[in-house]
């Protein structure tokens, strides 16, 4: 049975994207020339080069000449049969591992290689850790890889980073909002598998995010930014309240 609710449980300014592109606009980070870094990670296909995408396409033209404030970099392909060390993984948190470097499942990098950084500075730590994953995916996920993000999990939670999740390919898994995007808070179902991915994985419900990213769009859609750009605005004010603590 679909559960419709009356009204939405979260608010997204669909009719007013503008308010969230001027928030993301205006961040800067408290250091001059720092940048947020942005590490996701996720099963492969998950959504997150669409998202990396996705952004950068609401963005596009709209930060003139000046400096990009956020950098995302992308961890490919985690479990269930691939797999990426944690090992690794705890090393990017940290900044040893230079971006476009392919994470190896089966060895883990070695210091003597090119792209690892003996010495990370300031703007290599990551800020933020986003989990990746489809809402049409999470009936399938299995322990071992539940076992995999508690890991990562923990060990961002040691360096003190804040973690998010976003639920990707909403679209896909429920007709209503594919239908009507706007419908992303009213229909149960997204809620619940919100709900399951919290339960499963200890990532706070107002740190878990739906999207839909651009996949085979030719034209830009306001619904579809509004919600990306909400969430990238949730992402930041996240990092914000958690860094002041
Ligand atoms: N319908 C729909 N399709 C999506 C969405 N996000 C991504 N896709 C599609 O899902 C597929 C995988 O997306 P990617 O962004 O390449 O996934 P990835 O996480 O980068 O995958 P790897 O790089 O292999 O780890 C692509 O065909 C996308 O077009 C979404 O929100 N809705
Ligand atoms: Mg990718």
């Amino acid at each position: 049975m679909i559960f419709f609710l009356s009204q939405p449980w979260r608010k997204i300014n669909w009719q007013d994207k503008q308010t969230d592109l001027q928030f993301v606009k205006n961040y800067k980070p408290q250091v001059k020339g720092q940048q947020l870094r942005i590490l996701l990670h996720g099963l492969v296909g998950a959504g997150k080069s669409s998202f990396i995408n996705s952004v950068q396409s609401v963005l596009q033209g709209r930060i003139p000449n000046t400096f990009y404030p956020f950098v995302f970099n992308n961890i490919m392909g985690l479990g269930p049969n691939k797999g990426v060390l944690v090992d690794d993984v705890k090393l990017a948190l940290k900044g040893h591992i230079k971006d476009g470097y392919l994470f190896n499942p089966v060895s883990q990098i070695s210091e003597d290689h090119a792209f690892y950084k003996t010495f990370p500075e300031l703007n290599d730590k990551v800020h933020v850790l986003v989990l990746v994953i489809c809402a049409d995916k999470l009936p399938l996920l299995t322990d071992k890889f539940v076992k995999e993000l508690l890991e990562i999990r923990k060990a961002a939670s040691d360096l003190g980073i804040p973690q998010v999740a976003l639920l990707t390919k909403i679209d896909q898994a429920c007709p209503e909002v594919k239908e009507d995007l706007k419908n992303v808070y009213k229909y149960e179902y997204i809620k619940k598998q919100m709900e399951k991915l919290s339960a499963e994985v200890g990532i706070p419900m107002n740190c878990i995010f739906p999207v839909k990213n651009y996949h085979e769009e030719i034209h830009v859609d306001n619904d579809t930014d509004a919600l990306l750009l909400s969430s990238l605005r949730s992402i930041i004010t996240l990092y914000f309240t958690m860094s002041e603590k």
